[in-house]
């Protein structure tokens, strides 16, 4: 299952630009508000290098990376929760996703018109901040006649009712459902709700690109990840061995991409392992934490409820040591049993019965 991402942001921000890059593929991209009137969905493999270094050992049939889902939207005007713009009925679109990425517009470029006049990150957060909280209380009080009803005659929908309430009072004081503190039940009970700002949040700051490797201050208690979309649509041109050197050229380590998905890895709380071999050479995502049999599961269900153990190395000793074998004769590679906490990098083989 691929981890999945929201787009939100002004119009005109870049959304459309930057997703096209990411997800190389034909997004639309044009200088006038609303260029985005259908729902665009691109899959994104995950950049990861350690992949790349386990193919060149095991020589594999295919090569598969972990892949992010990227979902661009419609830009969200003031006064979109009351039908302004086209923004808010396109919300539907994320409310499912994992996360949501708000792009906010650092780049001067007069020829680009900003839909508030002038360039300003914080304003333009507060903007979206609005919006997307007034777009939960919508759905919170459509969903309150339904919760009362049921809460007269089933305990549990009491608390989801409570829960309900809880979350629209402080949305109504204008923060978000995420920071008001709810406990394990009530986020479950909120759950089918898909509030948008119960979902984990990351802010890309579209630069100049001139400003791609900034180390900008904080909006709203988060860092932004700089990305000048100007610069990955470039890469997004250049085969591995050009965008390299074009990279370099510009001061960068690694595609915004690349550090993206790495930021919402992280917001998530995801890693990856690996499995490595001649049929194939793949990353999986699973939570930090995750067991043994968990990571199998990602794999197949049947993994999960069979499984046995886990032939284990780490990446630098499979790495380090030429592959499972070399591990293996070097007593390397681990048996590992079903209380085993994976390790991000981990390379593992499944033993399942079933
Ligand atoms: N100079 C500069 N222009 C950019 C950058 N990113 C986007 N643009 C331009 O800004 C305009 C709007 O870009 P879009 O990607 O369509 O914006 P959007 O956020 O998807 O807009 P809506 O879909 O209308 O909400 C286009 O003309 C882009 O070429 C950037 O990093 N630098
Ligand atoms: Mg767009």
């Amino acid at each position: 299952m691929a981890l999945s991402i929201g787009i939100v942001g002004l119009p005109n921000v870049g959304k459309s630009t930057l997703f096209t890059a990411l997800t190389n593929q034909g997004g639309l991209a044009a200088n006038y508000p609303f260029a985005t009137i259908e729902p665009n969905v691109g899959i994104v493999p995950v950049p990861d290098a350690r992949l790349d270094a386990l193919a060149e050992l095991d020589h594999p049939a295919k090569v598969v990376p972990a892949t992010v889902e990227f979902v661009d939207i419609a830009g969200l005007v003031a006064g979109a929760s009351q039908g302004e713009g086209l923004g808010n009925q396109f919300l539907a679109n994320i409310r499912e996703t994992d996360a949501i990425a708000e792009v906010v517009r650092f780049f001067g470029d007069p020829d680009v018109v900003h839909v508030a006049g002038a360039v300003d990150p914080a304003s333009d957060v507060d903007t979206i901040k609005t919006e997307l909280i007034l777009a939960d209380i919508a759905t919170v009080e459509k969903a309150l006649p339904r919760l009362e009803k049921e809460a007269k005659r089933d305990k549990v929908a009491v608390k989801k009712l409570e829960a309900a309430q809880k979350v629209l009072a402080g949305l109504n004081e204008g923060h978000r459902a995420r920071t008001l503190g709810l406990d394990e039940e009530e986020v479950e009970a909120l759950y089918d709700l898909h509030l948008l700002t119960s979902k984990p949040m990351l802010y890309i700051a579209n630069v100049d690109e001139d400003q791609a490797s900034a180390d900008l201050p904080e909006i709203d208690g988060c860092k932004p990840v700089p990305i000048s979309a100007k610069v990955e649509a470039d890469l997004a041109e250049l085969d591995e061995a050009e965008a390299a050197e074009y990279l370099e050229a510009m001061g960068l380590e690694e595609s915004g991409l690349a550090r993206l998905v790495r930021e919402a890895y992280r917001l998530l709380g995801l890693q990856s392992y690996f499995t490595s071999g001649e049929t194939e050479t793949r990353a999986w995502t699973i939570p930090i934490g995750a067991k043994a049999p968990q990571a199998a599961g990602v794999i197949h269900t049947d993994f999960e409820r069979g499984f046995i153990k886990a032939e284990t190395a780490s990446f630098d000793d499979y790495v380090g040591l030429g592959g499972e074998k070399g591990c293996r004769d070097a007593g390397r590679l681990r048996q590992e049993g079903k209380d085993y906490v994976v390790q991000d990098g981990d390379v593992m083989h499944f033993k399942f019965n079933v």
